[in-house]
């Protein structure tokens, strides 16, 4: 019989392809556990929880149930033999894709500029951010910047992080191609008369559009790229309509300038096979932009910005150059590669995801993926991402609840973090197809949705126990929940005061007020439609 779905039992709540790797896990000593088929309402699986690993800090075993041999679609219950259930979940080979479409569509709801109303969520609000933006230092100097998206909980727009999200999701065309190029978004856009016209092209890159087109406005004429604009201080938790206070365009800088390169090379690249005067327009960008950087050695970053403040415009500059290499074939941006590589995090061991702040992981997973024989350095950089895919695995076949996080990790965005690594093992999987990574990328997303200490799904919409009150002015100001949002999840640091600190994984509240580990941002959300996509493509 279904029990009552408690938190003793951390499981993906969406749910897992038939063939996947399926583990459950608890903190509670039981003789045994079974899965409940609800549809049959029968018990088809019986099986022993083995201990897992010690959790170092409570010194208190975790138990594991695997119960990956039932592959028999369904819907399914994992029940303890002391009487307690978990969430209910699917087995299907539907679940990676509608994950993908969820999270992927929830940036076409994140618009800025524009009316929503969306028929499947129910989002809606006025169009907002409508009046150009004041030139920061330039007296009475306005430009028109709307379009995009909101960045995060709060309604800024950010260049480097833009730069990032969009750079990350056109991964999936590398990654994931026939989900990208299969799955439908339900566009809510009927009638619009948008540019976006053209019959042949994906929805996803639709929808990416929307964030390069308005990374383009934010491009002064002599190429510098400029960081942001937001209102001097986040509002209060208000509808995105009623956000009117005046709004900046802050100062250009070299390392938002470089990021806008390297992301509008790889776009090009990309939507070259659909729209080429587009993807042109987009190059053309990209080299302004470069020949901005080119024109001077020095880091310039604007004082007067807080969020997104970058130290270093290096690493940054050598990924620019990747992309430029192979989306022109000139050799100049392949011997700046050459020539600056040095500036890289070059350790296997100390890569990580790449963010705003440090990019390296993306140049590496650029030059590997596009590795040939007449360039050495390519190939050095696959066999580092092999390497670095081999000791990330190990990691977690080592960590109770099998996640690549470690106590360190447990900072800012950790479950975009624990996402960013199996984009680096989905890369690895594109350069040698072992199925361990496969294993070890389900896993992390199991992390994500639910199969954790605290049984908590982090993305909304998504699982039993999934947040309800994320910090999201929108969700706050509307009663309206946006479906499809990752949020940061635990961080130790619990940096609002609202979460409880120390407690790694389960320094997590649901609490509006929990920017620090409640909140979304468009970046969180980019590694997991890569994810999704990837193992949709890899279900069978
Ligand atoms: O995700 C960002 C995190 O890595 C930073 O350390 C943190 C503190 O500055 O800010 C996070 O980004 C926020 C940004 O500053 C403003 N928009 C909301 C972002 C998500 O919290
Ligand atoms: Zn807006």
């Amino acid at each position: 019989n279904p029990l009552p779905a408690t938190r003793e039992i951390g499981i993906n709540q969406a749910g897992y392809a038939p063939s996947a790797v399926k583990i459950a896990y608890t903190a509670t000593a039981v003789g045994e556990f079974s899965l409940v088929d609800l549809q049959a309402n029968q018990a088809v699986f019986r099986g022993v929880p083995t201990i897992s690993q010690k959790d170092r800090k409570s010194g208190k075993p975790v138990y594991q149930m695997d119960f990956s041999s039932f592959q028999r679609p369904g819907v399914y219950q994992l029940q303890l033999s002391n009487g307690r259930g978990s969430a209910p979940f699917a087995i299907s080979d539907q679940v990676y894709q509608s994950i993908y479409q969820t999270v992927m569509r929830s940036y076409e709801l994140q618009r800025c500029g524009i009316a929503l109303a969306d028929p499947v969520s129910h989002v809606h609000h006025e169009a907002c951010h409508l009046a150009p933006a004041q030139v920061m230092g330039e007296q009475g100097e306005e430009r028109d910047v709307t379009g995009g998206w909101h960045d995060a909980g709060d309604y800024g727009k950010y260049t480097a992080n833009a730069g990032m999200t969009t750079a990350h999701l056109l991964l999936a065309y590398e990654l994931a191609p026939m989900t990208l190029k299969n799955t439908s978004l339900f566009l809510p856009r009927a009638g619009e008369g948008e540019s976006v016209a053209l019959s042949d092209e994906p929805d996803t890159l639709a929808v990416i559009r929307v964030e390069l087109d308005w990374m383009r406005k934010m491009q002064r004429e002599d190429g510098a790229v400029h960081h942001s604009v937001k209102t001097a201080e986040f509002p209060g938790m208000i509808l995105p309509e009623e956000d009117r206070k005046t709004q900046y365009l802050y100062p250009v800088s070299t390392p938002d300038t470089a990021i806008f390169a390297a992301a509008l090379a790889r776009a090009a690249r990309v939507y070259q096979s659909y729209d080429e005067p587009y993807a042109q327009m987009l190059l053309d960008a990209s080299m302004r932009a470069w020949a901005f950087l080119e024109s001077s050695n020095e880091l310039l970053v604007p004082e007067t910005v807080q969020a997104y403040r970058i130290k270093s415009d290096k690493q940054s500059r050598v990924w620019a150059a990747a992309e430029l290499y192979f989306a022109t074939g000139d050799v100049r941006y392949r011997s700046y590669v050459e020539q600056n590589l040095g500036e890289l995090e070059l350790r296997p061991k100390k890569l990580a995801p790449s963010y705003w702040q440090n990019t390296s992981a993306m140049t590496i997973i650029t030059l590997a993926l596009h590795h040939q024989t007449d360039w050495e350095l390519t190939l050095q950089m696959r066999q580092l991402l092999l390497h670095h895919a081999d000791q990330v695995v190990n990691r977690i076949n080592q960590t109770p609840y099998g996640t690549v996080l470690q106590a360190r990790d447990y900072d800012w965005a950790s479950t975009k973090t624990a996402l960013g690594y199996s984009v680096h093992l989905a890369v690895a999987y594109q350069l040698e197809p072992k199925p361990a990574y496969v294993a070890a990328i389900s896993r992390q997303l199991d992390w994500v949705l639910g199969a954790n200490p605290l049984a908590q799904s982090f993305v909304t919409g998504i699982g039993m126990f999934s947040p309800v009150h994320p910090h999201h002015r929108y969700a706050a100001a509307s009663g309206i929940l946006v479906p499809g949002l990752l949020v940061g999840g635990p961080n130790a640091n619990a940096n609002d005061n609202v979460a409880v600190a120390k407690q790694g994984a389960k320094s997590y509240i649901d609490d509006v007020r929990s920017f620090a580990t409640n909140e979304y941002a468009i970046d969180y959300n980019a590694p997991l439609v890569v994810i999704a996509g990837f193992l949709h493509e890899r279900r069978n």
